[in-house]
């Protein structure tokens, strides 16, 4: 029996990479019975019908899942975002993290364009994450700046790339991997492939080892199925400080003697996180509400 992951899924077939080789694959019938969804990312054993053909036998238990896009067994999520065109927006980096650190990632934050970018201000902003333990790369794509660190931390492992649209993923993954002409630019060319890469996220194999997956960016819907009471979890500067709150039911919303709103007030916890937080809480309890 012959060992691959699940490099690409389409039409009932999947193909299976093995060292360098491609080989596409058929389930076998008893998992269709099952209604087992095998992803992009799960790793397999197979035996081989023809030259480049075989079947799957056996799908290996997951280390983990995220949900939109649909893949397996991914180590770690570099949230992409451009620190000018388009500006790079607090509260929209926040719900990528939120949304990351709920589906248990590994995270880099990467603030791509800073050719373009005051470099005071995108250094404030990368030691606003860093101080609460995230690991904060810039790079500049185009000019090629940032792209061997990123390189790098993408070895023999499986990355996720997700950030808003201009970002400049598909231009950064370009870089690490010449020849692997992902399509720039074009934003509204974009809004309809990016629905395509959603549903059928592929897994783009690195020279070196490992692969990497482009995405348009994550779903928010996430935020649905979250509890209010562990969304503070998501925000590891938050749930360090909860602990110390006068109840143990705290939202840090409007409850009496709460630590993260005195936290937030002292600056300990930056202004804008609170608030990020915040939004995100009303969210997640007017969803809840009835319906
Ligand atoms: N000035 C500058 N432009 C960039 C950089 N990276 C990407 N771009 C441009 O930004 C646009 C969007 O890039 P793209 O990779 O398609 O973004 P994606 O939607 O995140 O995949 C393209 O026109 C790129 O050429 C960079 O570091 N500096
Ligand atoms: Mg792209
Ligand atoms: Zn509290």
């Amino acid at each position: 029996m012959l060992n691959g992951i699940v490099v690409k899924a389409y039409n009932s077939y999947y193909y299976i990479q093995s060292g360098s080789k491609i080989v596409s694959c058929n389930l076998r019938g008893r998992f269709k019975k099952e209604r087992f969804s095998l992803t992009v990312g799960d790793e397999v054993t197979y035996t081989m019908t023809g030259p480049d053909k075989g079947v799957i036998e056996e799908i290996l238990p997951r280390r983990s899942i995220l949900k939109r896009p649909l893949v397996a067994n991914i180590d770690q999520v570099v949230l992409t975002f451009a620190a000018v065109n388009p500006d790079i927006n607090p509260a929209l980096v926040d719900r990528f993290l939120v949304v990351a650190e709920y589906s248990e990632l590994d995270i880099i934050i990467c603030i791509n364009k800073t050719d373009l970018a005051d470099l005071d201000a995108v250094s404030q902003l990368a030691g606003r994450y860093e101080q609460i333990g995230y690991k904060v790369l810039t790079a500049a794509a185009k000019a090629g700046t940032g792209i061997d660190t990123l390189r790098s931390l993408l070895y023999n492992k499986i990355s996720v790339f997700a950030g808003p649209s201009g970002a400049g993923k598909s231009t950064l993954l370009n870089a690490i991997q010449p020849g692997l002409e992902l399509t720039t630019g074009e934003v509204s060319h974009k809004i309809g492939r990016g629905k395509h890469t959603t549903r059928f996220a592929e897994l783009l194999p690195l020279a070196g080892g490992g692969f990497v997956v482009d995405t348009p960016g994550f779903s928010f819907t996430e935020f649905n199925d979250m509890e209010a009471a562990h969304l503070m979890d998501y925000f590891p500067e938050i749930a360090a400080v909860a602990p110390a709150c006068k109840f143990n039911t705290c939202l840090h919303y409007k409850e009496p003697q709460c630590a993260v709103k005195q936290a937030a007030a002292d600056g300990r916890i930056h202004a804008d996180r609170y608030q990020s937080y915040l939004e995100i809480l009303t969210e997640i309890r007017e969803n809840k509400k009835g319906y």
